[in-house]
């Protein structure tokens, strides 16, 4: 007849488990960060277009560009994220759910323009946001954060008046290393890289994002939790008293 609260509470814990665990279903991993499988290399890509393998261009458009342009950070294939305005593009994978992410990277920019084009040389801003979750109506997206993103984006910057950067070939590209953090909610996470560098068809050029879990985030015990389990202790205590009492 000992009545204990512990395997009800170890229930409630594995329900939410549970629950968190069935919203990293299906989908993919993060896949092609460096670009190099795709289609139409050498050439501009509009919104919508999914030439380049697991990505989509969600707004804009961006140039797909080869080792015959400027050297890529990694393999052959880099990205102008301005086409002949600022672009952007996403893509969307599984992680694991409540963990901590680094997201890794190479930026530069590109070099072309010099003189007096306007939009030329200067200091190409782009931005970054990992949203939890999956976003359906990836097609029409603004440059801005995604609706319902809970993600307050990241900026990063490349001055390549200042890098002195080259297409080819010395001193090159000049890539500089570049990362962000975040933490996942759901077992989906969206990834959307902007351009922010505006009215120019010179704009900052990506290449090898890496993608690394760093673990489980370490949560604070769940109020609605505590209050469980401390209810039933206090039922189990009650009871025991009851029954070591004559009567
Ligand atoms: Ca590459
Ligand atoms: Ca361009």
């Amino acid at each position: 007849m000992a009545e204990s609260g512990m395997p009800l509470a170890g229930l409630v814990l594995a329900g939410m488990l549970a629950l968190v665990a069935s919203t990293s279903a299906n989908a993919a991993a993060f896949a092609n960060g460096s670009f190099e499988q795709g289609n139409g290399i050498d050439t501009q890509l509009n919104a919508q277009s999914n030439a380049i393998n697991s990505w989509r261009v969600y707004f804009g458009n961006i140039d797909y560009v080869s080792n015959n342009v400027w050297d890529a950070a990694q393999g052959d294939r880099s990205i102008d994220l301005n086409g002949n305005a600022p672009g952007g593009i996403s893509q969307q994978f599984d992680v694991n759910a409540l963990h901590n992410y680094k997201l890794e990277f190479s930026l530069s920019g590109n070099p072309d323009g010099h003189g007096n084009t306007f939009g030329a040389r200067g200091n190409k801003t782009l931005t970054i946001y990992a949203c939890s979750g999956i976003f359906v109506n990836l097609f029409v997206m603004n440059q801005g954060a995604p609706n319902n993103c809970d993600s307050q984006g990241a900026n990063f910057a490349y001055d390549t008046s200042v890098q002195g950067n080259t297409r080819k070939p010395q001193p090159g590209m000049k890539y500089a290393n570049e990362s962000l953090t975040f933490q996942t909610k759901l077992g989906q996470e969206s990834l959307f890289v902007v351009s922010t560098y505006a009215n120019s068809p010179f704009g900052p050029v990506v290449d090898n994002f890496r993608l690394t879990d760093e673990g489980g985030i370490d949560m604070p015990e769940p109020a609605s939790l505590v209050i469980v389990g401390t209810a039933l202790a206090g039922f189990a205590l009650r009871r025991r008293l009851k029954q070591v009492r004559p009567g």
